[in-house]
């Protein structure tokens, strides 16, 4: 933090903005999910996309994966259960990588999990340059509590959006529920627009 980065609240300008709505600063990194982490081996692993019409269009084992070109990124990442952490680093593959050449219509995706996590994303979302499948963070291979070995991140919309163990993309016609959307949780999740919960 450079001392311009001061502002006249003493609180650091970098912060300013950063905070959506009814989100507080965390300065760890808690872990949250809904069943245990599972044993993921990269000797097995493997990332499919299928299209709406079932078929599989990509298919990428660990070392194919790790072949993709990569970047790292630094992003805040917002959880619906109100905690905000800003400046989070991570090495991934641009989900517009993995989508590029897919002849599909869609504009909805599954993510899907080892474990049997889901949650549902327009596809749109997925391109431009704002979501990425993750597989280090600060540097080091991800843990497999924030999950490791791979998740997918999109940080511009809440936290549950990124599949931890993820293991592929379904394509879809129509917009379904995921795990915690059929639990009541939004559809997008924009925590800007403080889209917690269905209706919000
Ligand atoms: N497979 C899977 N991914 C998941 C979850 C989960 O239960 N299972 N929980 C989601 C929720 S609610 C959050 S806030 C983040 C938490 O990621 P972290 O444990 O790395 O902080 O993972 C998301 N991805
Ligand atoms: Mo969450």
């Amino acid at each position: 933090m450079s001392v311009i980065s001061r502002g006249f609240s003493g609180r650091r300008r970098s912060d300013d903005g950063r905070l959506p709505p009814g989100q507080y600063l965390e300065r760890g990194f808690p872990i949250l999910q809904a069943t245990p982490t599972p044993a993921v081996d990269t000797r097995t692993w493997q990332f499919t996309i299928t299209t709406e019409d079932g078929a599989t269009a990509r298919r990428w084992d660990w070392n194919e994966f790790k072949a993709l070109p990569s970047e790292r990124l630094t992003k805040d990442i917002h959880c619906v259960t109100k905690w905000t952490k800003l400046d989070t680093d991570w090495r991934g593959v641009s989900c517009d990588v993995l989508l590029d050449g897919v002849d599909t219509s869609a504009g909805y995706v599954m993510a899907r999990s080892y474990g049997g996590y889901t949650t549902n994303l327009p596809l749109a979302d997925l391109r431009g340059g704002r979501a990425w499948v993750a597989y280090e963070y600060d540097g080091a291979p991800l843990l497999p509590d924030h999950g490791g070995p791979a998740r997918l991140l999109v940080p511009h919309l809440y936290f549950w959006k990124s599949a931890k163990w993820v293991t592929g993309f379904d394509l879809m016609t129509g917009d379904k529920h995921g795990f915690w959307e059929e639990l009541g949780y939004h559809d997008y999740g924009d925590p800007w627009r403080e889209q917690r919960y269905q209706g919000d």
